[in-house]
């Protein structure tokens, strides 16, 4: 044991957890911390320029490693602004230790500048909240920060560092400290053998595969557990291959394309799939209809649906024993589901085959259809592209047309507060220097988190943008046309459209270049030029405003 300044302590037990970068945008509260820091150089503080961004290229780091991402922001304010990438971490079950600041304890009472409540503040968006409130307890507090960003469901934890209790001393060994690990828990054997009864016996199953089973790739289990039983699947290309030939449709946040098939099943498994909501008034999942539910999180269980069977555990393990117990009691009745695997294959590829011919239909539309934009990155990026989808309107056919769109390959929010799209792909590709990583954002979606461009620059990172500008926030357009009241009558959209901003010129200001293409031809040359860069690039594509995605009527002319 030997005694150090707490500050030093925080950079000690961050180098025993094996972190690499601190995420950050500083302040004068955080000074200790800042000066202790230039004492280690195998740490290095990643800039951005606003919270949001900071948070959000945390988030990429974190998904695309699979460890807890450090941040470090600015006392009230700071946390203040990164609330709202918070929001998406907790949602999409990011591990995150994010400190902030805090003017020292011995004024805190006289309510001095930049001080405020900071863990009531993260509270709502955090996993753990916490002050540090002696600098004795700090290797207590970082280490239980970082098991409990890991352990089921995984997201973000708050700590307040105020500074002169950084300043005191702490008793530290990094021999002595154990870095986190992830803790997992192991589904009870009784509840999957009950599950795979259920769906032994079921008639007319269905599956709904969520962004959970992209860890551990637990999708493969789930995936020989569809082709037994001959089931349709409706996933989310973060957990599940869209183009598994069983898939006959994706999953984002518009749930309405599963009423029609929901309405003619009399079982569903659920797995990693959080997003159902079951209006009581318009209930997507009738009570007649069985649940069987798997997740690593018991509180998603009995949620928002009763589940017949609500298995807990760790998906990719769990899976692969319903797999085997499944495939116990399908003995000697295959022939049956034989027939169902049929029904769905062809069902499956019909759905492609309408999206296909939709495709063609927009192909040659002035200005471009934005699935004819996702076609054309389909042709030109190889397949081990890795994409983000903040498409907003565009993201259900990012889902289609991405042909690659998988587990690994493929990253979405369910978060939804906007501005994650482009430090989530500033993020990933930090961590994975070798791949090539795209961003698909809409135009107001790019604005919320700007910033992460500038840090893209200054670290030469060949993440490519792309923003799909129909210079309208169409998500809120879509929203007021199927409410089909007065500013749809009327066709005013209030607070909807966004003309004249010049994207060309702003991702140049932050030492981005960027080319702009208005016509469909054009799309290919632009994204070769994209993939040909030795940094990032901006690809801005002038798309059709009265596009709000498939299956929507549209904005009228
Ligand atoms: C932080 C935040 N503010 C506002 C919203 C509400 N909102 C949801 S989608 C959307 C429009 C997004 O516009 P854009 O990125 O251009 O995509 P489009 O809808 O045009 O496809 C807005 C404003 C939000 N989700 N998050
Ligand atoms: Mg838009």
């Amino acid at each position: 044991m030997s005694r150090l300044a707490a500050r030093r302590g925080v950079f000690e037990i961050l180098c025993a957890e094996g972190v690499r970068f601190i995420f950050g945008n500083p302040g004068s509260t955080e000074t200790p911390f800042l000066d202790a820091l230039v004492e280690y150089p195998e740490l290095e503080y990643v800039l951005g320029l606003h919270e949001s961004a900071v948070v959000a290229m945390a988030d990429g780091y974190a998904r695309a490693t699979g460890r807890p991402a450090v941040v470090s922001i600015h006392a009230a304010p700071g946390t203040a602004n990164a609330l709202s990438s918070l929001y998406n971490a907790l949602r999409d079950r990011t591990p995150m230790v994010v400190m902030a600041g805090q003017q020292p304890q011995r004024v805190l009472v006289q309510d001095p500048p930049l001080a405020g409540d900071t863990v009531a503040m993260a509270r709502p968006v955090v996993k753990w909240s916490r002050e540090l409130s002696n600098a004795a307890e700090l290797p207590v507090v970082l280490r239980r920060a970082f098991s409990i960003a890991r352990f089921p469901p995984r997201g973000p934890v708050f700590l307040s560092l105020p500074k002169d209790v950084l300043e005191g001393e702490i008793e530290f060994s990094p021999e002595g400290y154990r870095p986190s690990v992830d803790r997992l828990v192991t589904a009870a054997p009784d509840t999957i053998e009950r599950a795979a009864a259920l769906l032994a016996r079921a008639e007319k199953p269905l599956i709904l595969a969520g962004p959970g089973l992209s860890f551990r790739e637990a999708w493969r289990p789930l995936a020989e557990v569809a082709e037994y039983l001959g089931a349709p699947i409706y996933a989310s290309p973060v957990g599940f291959p869209a183009r598994h030939p069983q898939v006959c449709g994706v999953l984002g946040w518009d749930l309405h394309t599963l009423r029609k098939p929901l309405a003619d099943v009399d079982l569903v498994l659920i797995a990693g799939y959080r997003m159902v909501v079951n209006d009581p008034l318009n209930p997507l999942i009738s009570s007649g209809v069985s649940v069987v539910h798997l997740d690593d999180d018991p509180g998603e269980i009995d949620k928002n649906l009763s589940a017949d069977v609500g298995v807990v555990g760790e998906l990719s393990s769990a899976l692969s024993s319903l797999r085997e117990s499944l495939k116990g009691q399908l003995k000697g009745r295959e022939s049956r589901y034989l027939e169902r695997k049929e029904k769905t294959l062809a069902s499956a590829a019909r759905a492609r085959r309408d999206a296909e011919s939709a495709l063609q239909a927009r192909w040659d539309r002035v200005p471009i259809a934005p699935a004819r934009a996702i076609a054309a990155l389909d042709k030109i990026l190889p397949d081990h592209t890795i994409v983000v989808d903040e498409a907003v309107r565009a993201s259900p056919y990012v889902k289609q047309y991405w042909s690659s769109a998988g587990p690994g390959r493929y990253f979405y929010y369910d978060g939804g507060s906007l501005g994650w799209g482009i430090g989530m792909a500033v993020g990933a590709q930090m961590a994975w220097p070798d791949k090539r990583v795209v961003a698909i954002v809409g135009d107001g979606a790019a604005l919320f988190g700007i910033h992460a461009l500038w840090t893209a620059a200054r670290r030469k990172l060949r993440v490519i943008v792309i923003i799909l500008d129909n210079r309208s926030y169409g998500a809120v357009v879509a929203a007021l046309v199927e409410y089909k009241g007065e500013a749809f009558k009327r066709g005013i959209y209030p607070g909807c459209d966004m003309e004249g901003i010049d994207f060309v010129a702003l991702a140049s200001g932050f030492g981005v270049p960027a080319r702009s293409v208005a016509r469909p031809e054009e799309l290919e040359a632009a994204l070769q030029w994209a993939l040909s860069a030795e940094g990032p690039v901006v690809v801005h594509v002038r798309t059709d405003p009265s596009d709000l995605g498939p299956g929507h009527p549209g904005r009228p002319n």
